[in-house]
């Protein structure tokens, strides 16, 4: 996974960064997982079957939690689905034909 930085006005600025996202991301989404108005990101894995959260460090990004959770992960969403005001997530199973959801507990 790449990371662009904007300026704010449409262009990129600096250098990228590449951070490891398994063995064959497939699916990412961006939402503030944590709190503290800053977007995180979820990568879901499509061979080993697992997401990864990373945590924005003021630009940076930092893998905080491995999950396995399917087979053949493939597109992701994020919403509340429970209503606590907690960011979840919901990722689809190509391998099972089902959607997982992850209830999310940061905050
Ligand atoms: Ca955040
Ligand atoms: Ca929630």
């Amino acid at each position: 996974m790449t990371q662009l930085l904007g300026d704010g006005k449409g262009i990129f600025v600096g250098a990228s960064r590449s951070y490891s996202a398994g063995r064959r991301p497939f699916g990412v989404v961006l939402s503030d997982l944590n709190g503290d108005n800053l977007d995180d990101a979820v990568v879901s894995d499509s061979e080993l079957g697992e997401i990864r959260l990373f945590i924005n460090k003021g630009g940076a990004l930092s893998v905080t939690q491995t999950l396995k959770v399917g087979q053949q992960l493939r597109g992701m969403g994020v919403a509340d689905f429970n209503g606590d005001g907690r960011a979840d997530v919901v990722v689809t199973d190509s391998a099972d034909d089902k959607v997982v959801v992850l209830i999310g507990k940061c905050h």
